[in-house]
């Protein structure tokens, strides 16, 4: 399969570690010299640009967090004029003011390069009708991916997010061939379809390219079999540049990062070391070419791990391991750390439950209440409970397996959780409340 930018996906590790020295040094002494929070920053850690002799040097420089950017609100981020920022988007945050960030003309043309790469790498070609589900707007999502499909020259659809029965009717009627969104939304857009009586393998949709949030295998497996197609994951976050950060290739063993433009670094989240290549870790990342808005040792809150084994599609970028856990997702209840992603491992594992489900935790008289509900198939509701109730029992003997939690199980009909057309929520945290 081609290669987007062989020069650069392809590139010996040595001289991939010059040329992202060269840009680090560069990045670090624009961040200082033009970003009164940088400057502020690395004087109060006591490092200066001048500091930065090999790439581990970067160890040295402080992490900056969502912090950083929320009290900067909305431009104070920025290194270059408001002239030169072409473009401004926002984190897709539900409280507080979200975090902007903008672009100049040259960091739009990297960062549809990026997307490119990602969307070359996963099979798109210039044959291919794409169907953008991703929101357009200030979610990175939409217009990353927009332009990316226009640079390999496939024909974009942009109906963005919402009207499913739209997207549906113009899958038919268009011929699409790739479909671009959140899992969850995927998912939903399948449900819809079976609906209506559509039958995806008669279409010929074939591609699926993923990312925004996390998927576990069982569930990529279950979109792949509903959509009939193949499906890749793409990785990435707005402050440091939205989707093209990482993809997968047809290789299909991780998500090659764009070294040449991000540099990642995998840490202990409680001591901030950096950890050795292949262990488990909180991704940092620091950009190494953003003119408008540079990042140094972004803390990501997600956990994976970074290997440099070379890939056997080519590319020697490195690549990520699936981000299923947010380092701040984790739920504490009755004292018990609980990852959504488990909830999800363990509900997958139960034959007949469908992927739409809703964490609830309540308090009540100072004690944690765990409540999973759970959507299952509509032909195990019937008249007998038996079966319903032997269900429940089965997952609730997992959890208790797993976590060491007693949670009841609440199965509940098809279709009464409710879909969002973007970013899932599977968390309801009512103690906060
Ligand atoms: O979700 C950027 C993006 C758009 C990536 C489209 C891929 C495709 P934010 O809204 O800022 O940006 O959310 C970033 O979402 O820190 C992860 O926790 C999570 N996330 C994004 N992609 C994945 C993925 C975009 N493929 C946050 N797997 C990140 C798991 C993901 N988590």
């Amino acid at each position: 399969m081609p290669i987007w930018n062989p020069e650069y996906e392809c590139m010996e590790r040595a001289q991939m570690r010059e040329l992202q020295l060269s840009r680090l040094k560069d990045q670090i002494t624009r961040a200082y010299t033009h970003s009164k929070h940088y400057h502020a920053a690395l004087d109060a850690a006591g490092v200066h640009p001048g500091d930065i002799h090999e790439l581990s040097d970067l160890a040295k420089l402080p992490f900056t967090d969502k912090t950083a950017l929320r009290d900067n609100y909305p431009f104070g981020m920025f290194t270059v004029p408001m002239n030169e920022i072409v473009r401004v988007h926002s984190s897709s945050g539900t409280t507080g003011k979200p975090i902007v960030v903008g672009y100049t003309r040259a960091d739009l043309q990297i960062w549809t390069e990026m997307c490119a790469r990602l969307c070359s790498a996963a099979g798109v070609t210039a044959d291919d009708r794409v169907d953008m589900t991703f929101l357009y707007g200030m979610f990175t999502g939409g217009w990353g991916m927009h332009y990316a499909i226009e640079r390999i020259g496939a024909t974009i659809i942009p109906a963005g997010s919402g009207a499913t029965e739209r997207h549906l009717m113009m899958m038919q009627d268009f011929g699409t061939t790739v479909f671009i969104g959140t899992p969850s939304y995927a998912v939903y857009l399948s449900e819809v379809g079976e609906r209506e009586g559509i039958d995806f393998a008669q279409l010929p949709i074939r591609l699926g390219l993923f990312g925004g949030e996390a998927t576990s295998v069982a569930m990529r497996k279950e979109i792949e079999a509903r959509m009939g197609i193949r499906a890749t994951d793409n990785y990435g976050l707005s402050e440091v540049g939205g989707p093209g950060v990482a993809g997968e290739c047809e290789v299909g063993v991780g998500r090659h990062v764009n070294e040449d433009n991000f540099y990642p670094e995998i840490i202990d989240p409680d001591t901030g070391e950096v950890l050795p290549e292949g262990e488990v870790g909180e991704l940092v990342l620091t950009t190494l070419t953003k003119e408008a808005m540079p990042i140094l040792r972004y803390r990501t809150h997600d956990l994976t791990r970074l290997t440099y084994e070379p890939c056997a599609c080519g590319r020697t970028l490195c690549r990520i391991d699936p981000v299923r856990t947010r380092t701040d997702d984790m739920l504490i209840i009755r004292g018990v750390n609980v990852y959504p992603s488990q909830v999800e491992d363990i509900l997958f594992s139960v034959e007949g439950v469908s992927p739409h489900y809703l964490i609830v935790v309540d308090r009540k008289s100072g004690l944690d209440n765990l409540e999973i509900r759970l959507e299952i198939d509509a032909a195990l509701f019937s008249d007998r409970m038996e079966p319903l109730v032997e269900m429940q029992e089965r997952i609730a003997e997992k959890v208790q397996a797993v976590l060491g939690l007693r949670a009841h199980i609440r199965l509940v009909e098809p279709g009464s959780i409710e879909r969002t057309q973007g970013k899932s929520k599977r968390v309801l945290d009512r103690r906060k409340l």
